[in-house]
């Protein structure tokens, strides 16, 4: 992609939302200061959120049930095609990803040519109060992406990405829940198109951590993730 191409109003931020009525509308209104239009996708919260993120200036799209982040993104990322985005940032709505991050992301995609600009905490940059069960938990988790995909990753469980018009036409995620962050590096992979990772920062405050994806949950994303392999 061509830098003069990239003004932040053809850059679409999609996020997946689910009962974040306390921080969207400072998020959203972050990056609509910035000058990106923002796509929300809300999943049946219960508190709100939707109402918030459309006052915040979002457009919201609304799955009339649950069916998880990862279709969230899939919806969103067709709304923003389909609104004529050049490019497409997957962002969290609760609040851990940093605006000014975007900029450096879109920098990587048009200085490598690359479709997809993948953020990573664990490369040069940041992870601000990462608890050291976190850090083990993303470790495991990114070794075993790294064994099952070939993508030389440091960090498979990362939210902030950046990915041209192509690379967006050229994945569909099918895990509803939260196996879509090593599903959409699997679909990378296939794809054949070109990679990299820049490096941004994660912010882990008392509200992220509370609702965060506990230890539990990665072996609920295994199973998930094995299933399928053993689907195909
Ligand atoms: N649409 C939708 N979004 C969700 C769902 N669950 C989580 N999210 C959103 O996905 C993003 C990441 O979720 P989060 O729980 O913070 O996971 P973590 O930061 O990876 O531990 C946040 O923006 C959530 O609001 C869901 O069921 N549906
Ligand atoms: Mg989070």
């Amino acid at each position: 992609m061509q830098m003069s191409e990239q003004t932040p109003a053809n850059v679409w931020v999609v996020m997946a939302a689910y009962n974040e009525a306390s921080v969207i509308a400072s998020v959203v209104g972050g990056l609509r200061a910035a000058g990106y239009p923002v796509v929300v996708v809300d999943d049946g919260s219960k508190d709100g959120t939707p109402a918030r993120a459309a006052e915040a200036g979002a457009a919201v799209v609304q799955h009339p049930i649950n069916l998880g982040q990862g279709a969230g993104l899939q919806t969103g990322i067709e709304y923003a095609l389909l609104r004529g985005a050049a490019a497409i940032v997957t962002f969290d709505a609760d609040g851990q990803h940093r605006v000014a991050d975007i900029p450096r992301l879109l920098d990587a995609l048009a200085a490598n040519n690359a479709d997809f600009a993948l953020g990573s905490r664990f490369r040069g940059a940041t992870a601000v109060n990462m608890p050291a069960s976190r850090r083990l938990l993303l470790q495991a988790a990114t070794l075993f992406t790294r064994i099952t995909t070939g993508l030389q990753v440091s960090d498979s469980h990362n939210g902030l990405r950046a990915m041209t018009r192509r690379g967006a036409q050229a994945i569909q995620m099918r895990q509803n829940r939260m196996a879509h962050a090593s599903e959409i590096l699997h679909q990378i992979a296939a794809s054949g198109l070109r990679y990299v990772e820049a490096p941004v920062t994660i912010e882990y405050s008392d509200y992220s951590l509370a609702k965060g994806q506990k230890l539990s949950d990665s072996f609920g994303i295994m199973l998930d993730l094995f299933a399928r392999r053993l689907h195909r």
